[in-house]
């Protein structure tokens, strides 16, 4: 059972319980996760090259409080003292990712020993507390020189680079690390950078190009997944042949996904709310397990969505070892098909003939609201979200590699009040009673969960007015790590039998 006081923690939370490690299998994980641009700051120190997202906040008006990650949370320098807080946490696993441009500064060519020596310490930070390295490899940060050089992920070339940056990073770091996350959230990236562009490289044609000088999106979205998909299954291809047989590793990739219920309870909303879904998950993981985008997409989408030739089908298909889901939410789905939607806002939704809301027909909000606008807490959400994986794909090994829930960063807020977060404490009790539910009761092959996150941390368009983190970050004294409640109740649940 949980410790004393963990159940104080979790009283203050609200939460009823009786959630422990034994509600989770055998040699389930527990880790928080992380990104490089979010955390490492140090942008010019030890060689390493610039990326889009420095581009991108430095561009004027594009982060809402006008900040960039030039600073972050310092954990480039402070990587010791975060795997101290890991461990006091009792954390199994830490999930981050590498920078490619501190690997290699310039996207291609000369590797910069620098880039490798700091990862290599921070892997070995972790393994001496017997932290184990989940490493993503992309998590956004594209080396700007490739954006400049062929605008990056729109261009097949990219494909051969990400290649090369995966193979260097298997060949320094593989022995260590078992488990990489080839690409982080890849819809995220073709949506918000290329369809709606709120995020880097901030590509886009919607509101007749006043938000975005340049892109298309009713085709770019499509066409960087495109590669996305191909880039995976290219490095997956290379593990397999050379590295798997001496490292003996796993490849997989995290997708978002949000759950959506439908809005009513007619036909044709509970048709738009399964395409929504298609939209989503599917355009990326139907690929990889039936060699094919969705029939929906490729009847929607038309001549727009790129095709695989056979030999492409063949390769992607098969190319996860599991599947990364990082889930926070729950929306309502509903069939649209005016396409002033697409015009104003972006045409991958145009595209889906769905608009998705959180909140009912009468106004009424699916669930309490987290700080971001989009984050409404639905923790059925989680158990439904695994079943669907689990009957779409036929049981693949899934990990959650993010789930949390943001407060404000308000300068009226003391730190001690800033550290009572029961709401944070609920949120992942109930995120993780569903998820367990969903493994115990309905028999899907769940093994792990990363909370997002381990600190307070740089929340790219919203800047650092979202605070993600189970540790508080003073960014007014110093970056100095404070633990929120949600601290000790981790630390609880953990130590539990
Ligand atoms: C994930 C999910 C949604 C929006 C944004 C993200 N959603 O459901 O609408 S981004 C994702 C990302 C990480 C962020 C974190 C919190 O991988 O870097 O900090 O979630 O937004």
């Amino acid at each position: 059972g949980v410790s004393l006081q963990g159940r104080r923690i979790i009283a203050q939370g609200g939460v009823g319980g009786g959630l422990t490690r034994g509600s989770f299998p055998k040699g389930f994980v527990f880790g928080t996760a992380a990104a490089a641009y979010q955390y490492e700051g140090a942008v010019t120190v030890d060689g390493r090259g610039q990326t889009i997202w420095d581009t991108f906040a430095h561009t004027f008006g594009k982060i809402s409080d006008f900040s960039n990650a030039d600073v972050a949370v310092d954990q480039y320098h402070r990587f010791q003292e975060d795997v101290q807080l890991m461990a006091d946490l009792g954390m199994d696993s830490y999930r981050f990712s590498i920078a490619w441009s501190r690997i290699l500064p310039n996207g291609t060519g000369q590797v910069n020993q620098a880039g490798i020596d700091h990862y290599n310490k921070v892997i070995n930070a972790l393994l001496s507390k017997g932290i184990q390295p989940y490493v993503t490899l992309y998590h956004w940060d594209l080396p700007q020189a490739l954006e400049d050089r062929y605008n990056g992920w729109l261009d097949r070339q990219i494909v051969n680079d990400f290649a090369a940056y995966a193979e260097t990073c298997f060949k320094a770091f593989g022995d260590r690390v078992k488990h990489w996350i080839t690409i982080n959230e890849p819809h995220t990236v073709a949506v918000q950078g290329y369809d709606a562009g709120l995020h880097a490289p901030g590509r886009c044609s919607v509101l007749l190009h006043l938000y975005c000088k340049t892109g298309n999106s009713g085709t770019e979205p499509y066409i960087v997944a495109h590669n996305f998909i191909l880039a995976h299954a290219t490095v997956s291809d290379i593990y397999r042949r050379k590295y798997k047989a001496t490292q003996n590793g796993q490849l997989g990739i995290a997708f978002d996904v949000i759950w959506y219920e439908p809005m009513t309870n007619s036909t044709i909303d509970i048709e738009a709310t399964k395409r929504a879904q298609e939209f989503q998950l599917g355009w990326f993981a139907d690929p990889f397990f039936f060699g094919d985008y969705p029939a929906t997409m490729r009847k929607r989408v038309a001549e727009r969505l790129p095709k695989f030739t056979a030999d492409e089908s063949a390769l992607v298909k098969g190319a996860l070892d599991f599947v990364g889901i990082n889930h926070y939410t729950t929306f309502y789905a509903r069939h649209n098909d005016t396409n002033i939607i697409g015009v104003l806002l972006n045409n991958t939704l145009a595209d889906t003939g769905t608009i998705s809301l959180p909140f009912d027909k009468n106004g009424k909000p699916i669930g309490d609201r987290a700080n971001s606008i989009w984050l409404y807490i639905v923790p059925s959400g989680m158990r439904k979200l695994m079943n669907y994986v689990k009957e779409r794909y036929n049981s693949p090994p899934v990990y959650i590699t993010e789930n949390g829930m943001d407060d404000g960063n308000s300068p009226f807020t003391s730190i001690n009040d800033a550290l009572k977060d029961s709401k944070r404490i609920k949120y992942h009790n109930d995120y993780l009673t569903n998820l367990a539910a969903s493994i115990k009761e309905d028999g899907c092959d769940v093994r792990g969960y990363f909370a997002w996150s381990l600190l307070d941390n740089w929340e790219w368009a919203a800047g650092y007015t979202s605070r993600f983190g189970l540790y508080f970050v003073d960014y007014r004294d110093n970056l100095k790590r404070y633990p929120k409640n949600s601290v000790q109740w981790f630390k609880s649940l953990l130590s539990s039998s």
